[in-house]
């Protein structure tokens, strides 16, 4: 057995009465506060504080978890895998700049740490790996597997994605060779044309209803194969482009299962996916732009308690963007215009330099700034809603600073993808202020932790319970939408109704606020009342 693959609680012992630990269990007493603001006819506003207790509680033993990618064969696909393999195996490899060694930068699980207090002895900030807070899966241990439209075993599939050192290639190929995607479904429809040519390992026939169930047995098949507890299956293919949302088609969970019997044109392979995992009871990650996520989908999910996160991987453009939009708002300066530019050269570049693939991919980069732009009225004339004398309704759209997103596809630069992005701001009195970035970096070695990040997360949230405190009720497992899973996407899906978050200071507060609450501990502000009074 691999060193790594002991599983172990979480290394940290919370002392309080709100917290208890039983073998099986961490369970924590939480109270959820807010304020309830409410305007009255003279404009006063009347703020309730509210406050509701709950009990959560997050099962200690980790599960032996299977990672199934769909486009196993692809940049991010077969980057992940031979990362996995050379940490796991820890093969060293040589660059010019000397000897490099296996590591996990860029995640926030493997790579990053929290506050979890202070040292009394000191005074100073305590802060720990976000790996050790709560019990969760190593990447080491992960089991990998997944589907893909191109046949080439792995290592062949990671020298045509061009992303690592030649040296790190050559010692991880052998370990990869034998690795195989299994056949999947290409419906030419949904992504480029230009991807014709890769697609020469698919499940035979149109039927989508025997595809549904060929990927069900896969599902099921890998976790006998592998003895696994858990299987997290994760959307890593080509972007496709936007499906049609139709009544009767995939508004609701029974239409959308009618469709896929009757092969419905308008159900989309990721969609198809979905349903599967759905189906399986494994979570689903969209890691792509399109709206997998049809209405009868997420219905589906509801019914079955089954979780599902997306959509598109949030790595550098677009980060950034979320930060600087929220600096920019929260310093009260106002956005004119963002002009986000990229090229790249890899295949996903040339999916995206197809038009409809394109506009997926545009439409969750354009909608990071939103809420940032409707959070300030005093910037950005906000949207009204009003009813003119003879009663017909109107609407004015709110203010909204230009912001257009470009993507060239150039083969030279291989992943090495480039992006140039100007913010031009007004400043006070009419002034202007335009920031530059030129971000220049490995995409796939930004987006590939992400992948880990989504699927160890995934996991430890199917074994996260919560129930009212100080009642009997019945545990419950979390909504299945895993919003707070954001922080790694571009256009997160929220629970129905719910606002989406996308400042990325937000969402990670929130994954450090959940955790706490797992152990039974408050979210540090940063009021920091002590370093503040005599
Ligand atoms: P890629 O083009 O290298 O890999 C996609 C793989 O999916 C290919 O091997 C292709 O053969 C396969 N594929 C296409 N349709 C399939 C289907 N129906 N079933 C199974 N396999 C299928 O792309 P890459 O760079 O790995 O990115 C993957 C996805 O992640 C893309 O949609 C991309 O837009 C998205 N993404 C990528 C980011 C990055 O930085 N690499 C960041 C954010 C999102
Ligand atoms: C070109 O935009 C390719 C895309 O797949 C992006 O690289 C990917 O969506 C990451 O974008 P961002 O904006 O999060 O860096």
């Amino acid at each position: 057995v691999h060193p790594t693959s002991v599983n172990r609680g979480a290394p940290i012992v919370v002392h309080s009465s709100n917290t208890v630990y039983s073998p099986e269990h961490i369970t924590a007493k939480f109270e959820n506060r807010g304020a309830d603001v409410v305007k009255d006819a003279q404009g006063v506003l009347h703020v309730t504080p509210t406050s509701t207790a709950y009990e959560i509680r997050t099962e200690r033993k980790v599960p032996k978890t299977g990672l199934m990618m769909v486009g196993w064969g692809g940049n991010n696909g077969t980057t992940l895998t031979a990362t996995i393999l050379a940490n796991r195996h820890q093969i060293h490899w040589s660059t010019k700049r000397g000897v490099e060694v296996p590591n996990y930068m860029g995640s926030l699980v493997r790579a990053s740490t929290m506050r979890i207090g202070t040292d009394p002895t000191t005074g100073k900030d305590f802060n720990v790996p976000i790996s050790d807070v709560l019990p969760m899966v190593h990447p080491n241990d992960l089991v990998l597997g997944g589907w893909d439209i191109s046949g080439a075993p792995l290592d062949h599939a990671m020298r045509r994605a061009e992303v690592l050192d030649y040296d790190l290639q050559r010692q991880v190929a052998p370990l990869m060779a034998h690795m195989k995607p299994l056949r999947s479904i290409y419906y030419p429809d949904f992504i480029a044309a230009n991807q014709e040519e890769r697609a020469d390992n698919l499940i035979p026939g149109e039927d989508k209803q025997a595809h549904l169930e060929q990927l069900r047995k896969d599902i099921r098949e890998f976790k006998v194969k592998h003895s696994l507890d858990r299987v997290v299956v994760f959307w890593t293919a080509n972007t496709e482009r936007y499906a049609d949302i139709i009544e009767g088609v995939n508004d609701t969970s029974a239409n959308l299962l009618k469709a896929i019997k009757s092969s419905h044109p308008e159900v989309s392979p990721s969609t198809v996916f979905a349903v599967a995992a759905i189906l399986e009871g494994c979570p689903f990650i969209n890691g792509a732009p399109q709206n997998t996520f049809v209405p009868g989908c997420i219905q589906l999910a509801e019914e079955h308690k089954s979780f599902i996160a997306g959509d598109d991987l949030k790595t550098g453009q677009t980060k950034v963007k979320s930060v600087l939009a929220e600096f920019l708002t929260n310093a009260g300066i106002k956005m004119l215009s963002i002009a986000s530019y990229n090229h790249l050269g890899n295949n996903d570049g040339r999916n995206l330099s197809a038009e409809r693939q394109f506009k997926s991919k545009e439409i969750s980069k354009r909608s990071v700034v939103d809420d940032m732009v409707e959070s300030n009225p005093l910037l950005f004339k906000p949207a009204v809603n009003s009813v003119t004398a003879d009663g017909k309704k109107v609407h004015e759209d709110g203010e909204h600073p230009d912001h257009i997103v470009v993507i060239k596809y150039v083969p030279a630069v291989g992943d090495s993808k480039r992006a140039i992005d100007e913010y031009h701001s007004e400043l006070m009195m009419g002034g202007r202020n335009t920031l530059n970035i030129f971000n220049e970096c490995e995409d796939s070695l930004l987006a590939s932790p992400l992948i880990l990040d989504l699927t160890i997360l995934a996991e430890l949230f199917t074994r996260v319970e919560y129930r009212p405190a100080n009642k009997d009720a019945e545990y419950k497992s979390l909504y299945p939408v895993l919003s707070l899973l954001s922080y790694m996407l571009k256009a997160p899906l929220v629970k129905p109704g719910h606002d989406v978050v996308n400042s990325l200071g937000r969402q990670r507060n929130a994954i450090e606020g959940f955790f706490k609450a797992c152990l039974g501990l408050e979210n540090l502000g940063d009021v920091l009342l002590e370093s503040r009074i005599w």
